[in-house]
């Protein structure tokens, strides 16, 4: 038996920064490292690793050429400073299900495989989803291949140094053709389950959400010499851009009319004590329940401090195939239906047309992205029990 929590330990010091959270970036040999235990983990369990053409990799259980797989899965990189749970929780979760129905004898009249996506937080190169989006072609590779990381090294170069061929990622058709279900089991991020008794829900959707770049020009100067009228100062302009997002997020947000507005990435140009800046790029990290409403709240955040804001990724709403989150939250005991702010590789898997469900784990506090993020152990292990239940139930027959 492979038990969720004694996979995750596994890990833990995997890509930990001194600040205690992680810093598990894609193609770093960080990432190398996390390979080298799914790897180790399925070939535990008598599956065959594959890493396909764009970074990521599938543990199989059956021939995928038989394909209808059922496939679940997440992801292993983190945001800078992250979590232990996000991403890692659906891996581990996905191994401890299918060794769990190996003991049991379970005998899938379907392929089964445990998918890791590379690169699904942008935390190196700015994109999300970099892997799923790649696979399911909806980002055109030249453009991300030359997507630049805070060193000025683009991806190309990455996957150069880590041994990969940049002129092979592009659209996999075939790989999707291979999948019937994708089911990604994740930690929750938010406090929809905290007060309820259950310790898994099921997704509905993905708000519409996405990044936009702001970049302000001053004039650089000397901090000690420019008198104070004569400046032209962009940062500035960046405290009323970062007002701006929080007062007209904060003017929307609501249970029913949900709104979010971040600021929490800048470069400053030359980020010096004694300099007054030459030049300032934010990202906006804006979603919203609804279009409508995401649209409003970016030209509001513009108009309102009088900068330009360029689209960088948006991501429409994605929906989960509505009839499975059905039956599966029929199969799990009425488990909750949510939907989530959070993007994920299952909202790019189902606009692919794949049909897609998430799971959430119930996590105590609903902070991500940061150190604090959690979940109980005795949540966990439900998560399992719910995912492999939901595994046998989609691959003992072939609808
Ligand atoms: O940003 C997100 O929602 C996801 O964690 N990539
Ligand atoms: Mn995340
Ligand atoms: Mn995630």
């Amino acid at each position: 038996m492979l038990d969720v929590v004694d996979l995750l330990e596994q890990i833990v010091g995997i890509g930990k920064d001194r600040t205690g959270g992680y810093r598990r970036f894609a193609l770093t040999d960080t990432e190398r490292e996390l390979a080298e235990w799914f790897d180790a983990t399925a070939a535990s369990l008598g599956l065959s690793v594959e890493c396909d053409r764009n970074g990521n990799r599938w543990a199989w259980w059956g021939n995928p050429a038989d394909g209808d797989a059922i496939v679940t899965g997440s992801h292993l990189d983190s945001v800078p400073r992250g979590g232990a749970f996000d991403g890692p929780l659906g891996v581990a979760s996905g191994f401890a299900a299918i060794a769990s129905m190996k003991d049991r004898g379970v005998q899938p009249v379907r392929p089964i495989a445990l998918a890791c996506f590379t690169d699904e937080e942008g935390g190196r190169f700015g994109l999300a989803c970099l892997g799923s989006r790649l696979m399911t072609g909806v980002v055109e590779p030249t453009r991300v291949l030359g997507l630049r990381d805070d060193d000025g090294i683009t991806l190309a170069e990455a996957m150069h140094a880590q041994g990969r061929d940049p002129h092979l990622v592009g659209a996999d058709q075939a790989r999707l053709a291979d999948i019937n279900t994708f089911v990604e089991l994740h930690v929750e991020q938010g406090r929809a389950l905290i007060d309820t008794e259950h310790a898994v829900g099921v997704g509905t959707r993905i708000w519409p959400h996405g990044r936009w770049r702001c970049d302000i020009t001053g004039r650089a100067d000397h901090a000690g010499t420019a008198r104070m009228v004569d400046r032209d100062d962009p940062m500035l302009t960046l405290a009323a851009l970062i007002d701006a997002a929080h007062v007209q997020a904060g003017r929307i947000d609501s249970p029913n009319r949900p709104a979010r507005a971040t600021i929490g990435r800048v470069q400053i140009t030359p980020n010096a004590i004694n300099a007054i800046p030459a030049v300032v790029t934010a990202w906006l990290d804006a979603r919203a329940g609804d279009e409508q409403t995401l649209t409003a709240l970016v030209d509001d955040i513009a108009r309102s401090c009088g900068v330009s804001l360029l689209a960088e990724s948006s991501t429409p709403e994605q929906t989960f195939d509505r009839p499975l989150a059905g039956h599966l939250s029929g199969l799990l005991a009425s488990a909750p239906l949510m939907d989530t702010g959070a993007g994920h590789d299952a909202g790019v898997l189902s606009d692919a047309g794949v049909r897609t469900a998430m799971l959430f784990v119930r996590n105590p506090t609903g902070v991500s992205h940061a150190p604090e993020e959690s979940a109980e152990e005795s949540d966990c292990r439900a998560g399992v029990e719910a995912l492999e239940r939901v595994l046998v139930d989609l691959s003992l027959t072939r609808t």
